[in-house]
């Protein structure tokens, strides 16, 4: 009887479970992990399965026990290798490991002595499975023996494999939608499709992007810098260096739409302090977000560079590895202390790393603040805190600084304390659309809070302050509670115009004005650094400084459609803007090609990491 037992234990499957059981029991005693429910629960049971499954199942296809053995083992090792290397970056770092991170070589020195400070003895506990695994095959082989399968049965094994693998993708889907194509933030990543098949896809994204940019040469920059020279717009030169030698501090005000501005919900005003700090603002009034999948990191991206986003995928995750010149990196050479200031989780969008790529000196995240559950709703820290602790930083910064500030609590589900309701919510189908504006108005405020904060610390005189939307709040899925609060149908048209968004720049002693040539995130950085008295001619932008005599009201969104000074181009049709109804399309014909080429050139720097083959020198020279 014992016997009968004994064989009927498969090797492959002692080798899935110890290998499945250790991955699991690892996610929760070496990662902090936040579980919000029973779902996610599952998730994180089932993920590393699927691929475990499979890799072990490769042993079916030895012949000799000998062989079979050894890749079981080795398998085993090898993974769980993998997962310890990423206990111990995960200690030092609170993140995981990624293959542009391993590329890094220039981050090893410092890399290689937080990693081995994080050794421990009892370490040797993550390898235990593998140990006992050796030990068994070595002096008990009887009891974990190799059954092998029939046909049918090895069949069902590997499809059952895969159908695990579906049910993840289903399951993830559900409690993440887009988790790929958007790729989020790793620790969902892990905790959505497991360590392992993180990993897979790590590659993937690696190579492909390698494969671009092994193909790329810099004879493919000399035609770019000339279509970059060619759209370049000169600075107005009374504005030029108006705001020279002054502090920066550029916000990001998430998910803040236009329409918001200058409105009322239940006859209460939505943003009494962003319309009375437009007065006092250069404040313009056309202005787009151009952002794709990447959403606040989209813009962030747009902004620093002058270049787009890309059209799938985010590239802050992507192309971090890739040579830029930001403006925080101009900034800094120009004697600037360059910082971002965020209190959520830095590996969000990749930051941690793309920051790097994008010249921040210091980034100011979550560890940072004082954040508790008392000062924390929806997505982390409120806005509030999160302004009057940031002053507090700032007081310490060396002078002249640019701080770039991403704000939170706008943030879709748009949930709120019930303390920070300063106006009723509106009364439509959609709970979305009607907190939104409960929580635009405490974004509002906070924003009220943080410009008196300055006011006091003594900053404000000395800084410039820019505001802009980084994207949407509200979804093409609300359409139907959005015509009820616009009280228009939102056709195409109407949608596009939607995407407006803010864009405010305070300059001490200088008049607000309203500015209403049409722009979008792009033209951000040529507008600031003109204003700042730095120079950009030259350097490879595809927006223009919207001051500028030379600016050409237009718009590019990343999906196609675009803006002109009269017309919209939405659902492939002209739409007049006088009309909001569709007019003849030759009016919009010839921007279709502008905007393709404008994109693609963009796109192409950034696969084929061109940045790297520019010098800014020898392009000055060349004036
Ligand atoms: C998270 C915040 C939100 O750190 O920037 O990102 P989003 O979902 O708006 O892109
Ligand atoms: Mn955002």
């Amino acid at each position: 009887m014992k016997r009968t037992i004994r064989s009927n234990i498969s090797l492959i499957a002692v080798a899935v479970l110890f290998l499945w059981m250790k991955t699991y029991i690892v996610y929760k005693t070496s990662f902090n992990m936040d579980i919000e429910n029973a779902l996610q629960e599952f998730i994180l049971l089932i993920n590393p399965l699927s691929f475990i499954m499979l890799a072990m199942g490769i042993g079916f296809l030895f012949k000799t026990d000998k062989t079979r053995n050894r890749y079981l083992l080795f398998t085993s090792f090898l993974l769980t290798f993998l997962l310890y290397a990423n206990v111990v970056f995960y200690r030092f770092f609170n993140d995981f490991i990624t293959m542009p991170l391993l590329f890094q070589t220039s981050n090893f020195a410092d890399l290689g002595n937080s990693v081995t400070e994080e050794f421990n003895l009892f370490d040797i506990l993550y390898f235990a499975d593998v140990i006992i695994l050796f030990l068994l095959l070595k002096f008990k082989p009887s009891i974990v023996k190799f059954r092998p399968m029939s046909k049918m049965n090895r069949r069902a094994y590997f499809l059952s494999a895969v159908a695990i693998m579906f049910l993840n993708l289903g399951l993830a889907e559900v409690e993440r939608p887009q988790l790929l194509t958007r790729t989020f933030d790793r620790e969902m990543l892990v905790k959505n499709i497991g360590t392992f098949n993180y990993h897979i896809y790590d590659v993937f994204l690696q190579s492909k992007s390698s494969a671009q940019r092994a193909l790329a040469d810099g004879s493919e920059l000399t035609e770019i810098e000339n279509f970059a020279d060619a759209k370049f717009a000169e600075q107005d030169d009374e504005l030029f260096g108006i705001a020279k030698g002054k502090n920066l501090i550029m916000v990001s005000v998430e998910s803040t739409q236009a329409f918001v501005l200058n409105n009322e919900v239940n006859g209460q005003e939505i943003t009494p302090f962003l319309n009375d700090f437009a007065k006092e603002s250069l404040n313009f009034t056309n202005f787009y977000h151009q952002t794709g999948q990447g959403k606040t990191s989209d813009a962030e991206f747009l902004t620093e560079n002058s270049i787009y986003p890309l059209s799938r995928g985010a590239v802050f995750f992507t192309h971090s590895g890739n040579e830029f010149t930001s403006m925080a990196e101009k900034l800094a050479e120009n004697g600037y202390y360059s910082n971002a200031m965020h209190a959520n989780n830095k590996s969000f969008w990749n930051r941690d790393i793309m920051y790097k790529s994008l010249g921040y000196e210091r980034f100011y995240e979550v560890s940072d603040y004082n954040v508790t559950e008392d000062n924390s709703v929806n997505w982390g820290m409120k806005d509030v805190p999160f302004f009057e602790q940031s002053v507090g930083l700032m007081k310490d910064m060396p002078q002249p600084f640019y701080s770039k500030m991403i704000t939170l609590t706008n943030h879709h589900p748009f949930y709120y304390d019930e303390e920070d309701k300063m106006i009723d919510e509106y009364n439509s189908n959609s709970g979305t659309l009607n907190r939104y504006f409960v929580t635009v108005r405490y974004t509002d405020e906070s924003l009220k809070r943080f410009v008196e904060e300055l006011k006091a610390s003594g900053l404000y005189e000395d800084s410039v302050i820019v505001l802009y939307g980084d994207h949407y709040g509200i979804s093409e899925n609300h359409n139907e509670a959005m015509s009820q609060y616009l009280g228009k149908e939102v056709t195409p048209f109407v949608s596009a115009e939607l995407q407006k968004v803010p864009f405010m720049i305070h300059i001490p002693g200088v008049d607000g004005k309203e500015i209403s040539t049409v722009g979008g995130q792009v033209d951000v950085r040529p507008t600031l650094l003109h204003l700042l008295g730095i120079e950009t001619k030259g350097d490879i932008q595809f927006g223009q400084d919207l001051l500028s005599e030379e600016h050409e009201s237009f718009a590019a969104f990343r999906d196609g459609r675009f803006i002109t000074e009269d017309y919209v181009y939405a659902d492939n049709k002209c739409w007049d803007k006088e009309t909001e109804q569709p007019t003849d399309n030759s009016y919009c014909e010839p921007y279709i090609e502008k905007a393709a080429t404008e994109l693609s050139y963009s796109d192409r720097v950034i696969y084929g990491d061109l940045l790297r083959f520019y010098d800014p020198d020898s392009a000055k020279k060349e004036e």
